[in-house]
């Protein structure tokens, strides 16, 4: 040990001065104190289950976010355990992969099915030479293929109320998810020429199900059984799930058993009720998420402990494919700043954004902006309003899904005291609804 620390000494004293080089933010000068200072304690903790599925310091206490009430439409039919819907902690995650224990999660009006891998299985009949039924097994004998995606429930939106980045876009997650091509499995059983969508169903209560174009299932499309790594979870959908990467979160069908391949879009009993209005002027044909991004620090909730070099930081994602650009305003959107893409820069995957800031103490309003790789702008709350001719009020009057995706810009807003809050102009009513 005494012939390690000065060495220690001088390393330290080295990055010193390379940060100070890179005029990045001012490093704390090294003292002989803090070189000296004695070997932190150690954990007394070590219970099998600890080592068994790891555990995270007893410093880091980042939960989800459980959701409020709802003025879901949704049928209230409640038979079974119930699981509140949760949301994403955004604002104290780095880097582009959420968690697994910390993804979003929404709620299920008829609990959380508790599936025994060894009797799931999964059936594609319809429109095909040859209605096949797969078990877990069998389909782990397909080609593998592994996808980092995001997955967005259309409940995601800029809003006045929401006080931080989790009340605005809490509602989505990205992970690595693993599994077989559904393209594979659909050539497994031969689809014939009448075939223009699959109908993707769940084995849980209420049997969730969605339509699906077939150009999309024999596109991306994935029956994963995998999340970052391990089986998918309960919540997530164990022990089978279709990813539809891009897509609105309601086509991804978790604890799914069935695979119809059919001539037409059918509407589900769960489209019906939550997904579509008489007056549905909006996105009726547009599953495919528009460009988006938001900034997570510093956002809404936070404060910046001073004047001086600071790093806005963000995600973007586009249901379209790769995230080509991100542009951020400090001044509320007079004028806009390139962004560094942070990487890895995937299709359909969330992409995490920096740029060094240098805040001058005065009132700022920060935002961004994504440019996706079909040329497509995030648009500002205005231009989504006049696209569509909404009002002000419409656009937070009504619930998120009869308006399809609500991509336009969220902007932060910075007080002189550094105190950060949501820089959308109040409104009188916001419906939310977490789908
Ligand atoms: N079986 C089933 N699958 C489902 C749903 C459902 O209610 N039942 N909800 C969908 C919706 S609306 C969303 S946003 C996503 C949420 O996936 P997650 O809980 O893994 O985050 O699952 C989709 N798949
Ligand atoms: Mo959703």
């Amino acid at each position: 040990m005494q012939v390690k620390r000065p060495s220690r000494r001088r390393f330290l004293k080295k990055s010193v001065a390379v940060a100070g080089l890179a005029a990045s933010p001012p490093a704390l000068e090294v003292s002989a104190s803090a070189v000296e200072a004695p070997p932190p304690a150690v954990i007394d903790n070590n219970s099998l289950d600890a080592v068994l599925y790891g555990r995270r310091s007893r410093f880091v206490t980042i939960t989800r976010e459980i959701e409020g009430r709802s003025h879901s439409t949704t049928p209230r039919i409640r038979p079974t355990p119930q699981r509140p819907s949760a949301r994403t902690p955004l604002a104290e995650l780095v880097g582009g992969i959420t968690p697994t224990s910390l993804h979003f999660t929404t709620q299920h009006y008829y609990g959380i099915p508790d599936i025994n891998p060894d009797e799931h299985t999964l059936m594609i009949e319809g429109l095909v030479e040859r209605p096949l039924v797969f078990t877990m097994n069998e389909l782990r004998r397909f080609p593998v293929v592994s996808r980092i995606c995001f997955l967005e429930c259309i409940g995601n939106r800029p809003s006045p109320r929401a006080e931080t980045v989790t009340g605005t876009h809490g509602r989505m997650g990205c992970s690595e998810w693993t599994g077989v091509p559904l393209s594979l499995l659909l050539k497994a059983a031969g689809i014939k020429n009448s075939a223009q969508w699959v109908i993707a169903e769940a084995a849980s209560g209420g049997r969730h199900t969605k339509s699906v174009p077939m150009a999309k299932a024999l596109d991306d499309v994935l029956v994963a059984y995998g999340q970052n790594g391990e089986p998918v979870r309960p919540d997530h959908g164990f022990p089978l799930r279709l990813v539809v990467p891009g897509f609105e979160g309601i086509y991804n069908v978790k604890w799914l058993r069935r695979i119809k391949v059919v001539d037409q879009p059918y509407l589900s009993f769960q489209e019906h009720s939550r997904f579509l209005t008489p007056n549905q002027k909006t996105q009726q044909d547009s599953y495919e998420f528009g460009p988006s991004s938001v900034i997570t620090t510093p956002s809404g909730g936070q404060r910046l402990s001073g004047s001086g070099p600071q790093v806005i930081s963000g995600l973007a994602w586009s249901g379209a494919g790769v995230v080509t650009g991100v542009e951020v305003s400090t001044d509320g959107g007079r004028t806009y700043h390139q962004a560094e893409l942070a990487g890895p820069v995937l299709p359909k995957a969330h992409t995490r954004f920096v740029l060094p800031w240098h805040w001058n103490g005065e009132e700022a309003t920060l935002q961004s902006r994504c440019l996706d790789e079909k040329g497509q702008l995030q648009p500002s709350e205005a231009e989504y309003a006049r696209y569509w001719d909404l009002t002000r009020g419409q656009l937070y009057g009504t619930i998120q899904s009869q308006l399809g995706h609500c991509n336009w810009v969220q902007p932060w807003k910075v007080g002189r005291d550094g105190k950060v809050t949501n820089g959308l102009a109040p409104v009188d009513v916001v419906v939310d609804v977490h789908g």
